[in-house]
């Protein structure tokens, strides 16, 4: 069993994609620990893409992450980082697959709707942006 973060950005939240995002998960037989929404910071939204500083799209990545409410899942399963990251789909909605997260609703690169830790490293320490872990 692993662990990790799901959240839906400010794109997903305005569209009404809250309910269907866990339903999907839910359905593709993941177990949600917890579930909390919030609005970054400045600070906690540069520190949470931090691996990302310093690239031409920082500053338009953390305005927009900032810009509305934002819900942090803690999603459970067997190879959970992995396999939600297969069920959110490419970065860029444009080349994510058929039935993917991204697919189905994703407008740009940017508002791509959700968010998924990369790693088990990097689950634990997003996780903690919205969870006491
Ligand atoms: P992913 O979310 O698929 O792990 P990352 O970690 O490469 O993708 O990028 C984090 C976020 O930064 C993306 N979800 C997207 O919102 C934004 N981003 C990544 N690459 C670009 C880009 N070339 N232009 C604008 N925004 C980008």
């Amino acid at each position: 069993m692993g662990r990790t973060l799901l959240m839906i950005k400010p794109d997903g939240v305005e569209k009404g994609l809250i309910g269907r995002i866990i339903w999907f998960l839910e359905e593709n037989g993941f177990k949600i620990l917890g579930i909390r929404s919030k609005r970054f910071t400045r600070e906690e939204a540069e520190k949470f893409y931090e691996v990302h500083r310093g690239k031409e799209f920082f500053g338009s990545l953390v305005d927009y992450i900032t810009s509305g409410m934002v819900v942090g899942i803690m999603v459970e399963g067997e190879k959970a980082v992995e396999k939600i990251r297969e069920l959110i789909g490419s970065t860029d909605p444009k080349k994510a697959r058929v039935g993917t997260i991204r697919f189905m609703y994703g407008e740009s690169i940017e508002r791509n709707i959700v968010h998924a830790s990369d790693s088990e490293e990097s689950a634990e320490r997003e996780l903690k942006f919205f969870f006491e872990i």
